[in-house]
């Protein structure tokens, strides 16, 4: 039975990027890793796909037969895919491999956020063990009030995908380690954090300390793994933990978010 691991993250957070890097460490582990591309509207992809959602719905297509702009038209594909799902959920069944990494669109929002997305990646899973990986760009996370927004979106993703999750902290290259260093320490010590955040104008209009209190340890249950997808930063780190996952022996797609604890 092969493990699922399904790539979430807003556009250009490096999901196709990650994709690939993790399938050639798994290959260089000696374990056999399929990939599956759910985008598409994908143009110029890092790796050779073994199933491909743009050999059912080709997002361009969709976009000139129906008169559609961009957005439009991945709406679109997204249900025109949902309709052709047994046949691509019997594809995904027929591989061969170890683990199977599914890509997703670039547009989270149309993807996640409306009925078709969580259908699609419940039917290629299929009940089998899964793993998401939300990707947050470390440009977004290095100022504590952006850091929140994404932690919060980090957690809405899991609400409506429904795997046990881990965040990764994506691009660790593009910033300083003490800058890393400092958002890893906010994970783990939220009294710093929630300091940080209280002094934000943006965060006190909505929240109070206590709002903080209670709202911060729930958004911190997940793992923060600094990555770089480009530099195989901290890819060790994240083989460990997918297997800490799927190793664990729980019932991953269920009806309840199930976060790491
Ligand atoms: N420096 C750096 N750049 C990265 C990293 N990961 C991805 N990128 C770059 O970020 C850009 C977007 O990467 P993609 O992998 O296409 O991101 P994506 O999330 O698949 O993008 P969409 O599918 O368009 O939403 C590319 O130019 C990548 O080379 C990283 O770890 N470090
Ligand atoms: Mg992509």
């Amino acid at each position: 039975m092969p493990y699922f691991i399904v790539i979430l993250g807003t556009a250009g957070s490096g999901k196709t990027t990650l994709t690939a890097t993790l399938s050639d460490y798994l290959s260089y582990l000696n374990l056999d890793a399929a990939i599956v591309n759910l985008d598409p509207a994908a143009e110029n992809l890092k790796y050779k796909p073994d199933v491909d959602v743009r050999d059912y719905v080709n997002a361009r297509e969709v976009m000139e037969k129906y008169g559609l702009g961009p957005n439009g038209s991945l709406i679109v594909s997204a249900d025109l895919i949902a309709a052709r799902l047994s046949e691509i959920s019997e594809e995904v069944s027929s591989l061969k491999a170890n683990y199977i990494v599914i890509d997703t669109p670039g547009q989270l929002e149309l993807f996640a956020f409306r009925e078709a997305g969580p259908l699609i990646i419940r039917s290629l899973i299929s009940g089998q063990k899964a793993v998401s990986l939300f990707l947050i760009d470390s440009i977004l996370a290095e100022d504590p009030s952006s850091l929140l927004s994404s932690l919060l979106l980090a957690s809405s993703i899991n609400l409506r995908i429904g795997l046990s999750q881990i965040n990764l902290l994506n691009k660790v290259d593009l910033i300083d380690d003490s800058e890393v260093k400092r958002i890893i320490e906010y994970m783990e010590n939220i009294d710093g954090f929630i300091e940080s955040l209280c002094s934000r104008r943006e965060v006190a209009i909505l929240w109070d300390r206590v709002d903080l209190e209670a709202l911060i340890p729930r958004l911190t249950v997940y793992e923060l793994i600094p990555v770089s997808a480009t530099n195989w930063i901290g890819i060790d780190e994240l083989y460990a933990a997918i297997q800490r996952v799927i190793a664990g022996g729980e019932d991953y797609l269920t009806e309840e978010p199930s976060p790491i604890l």
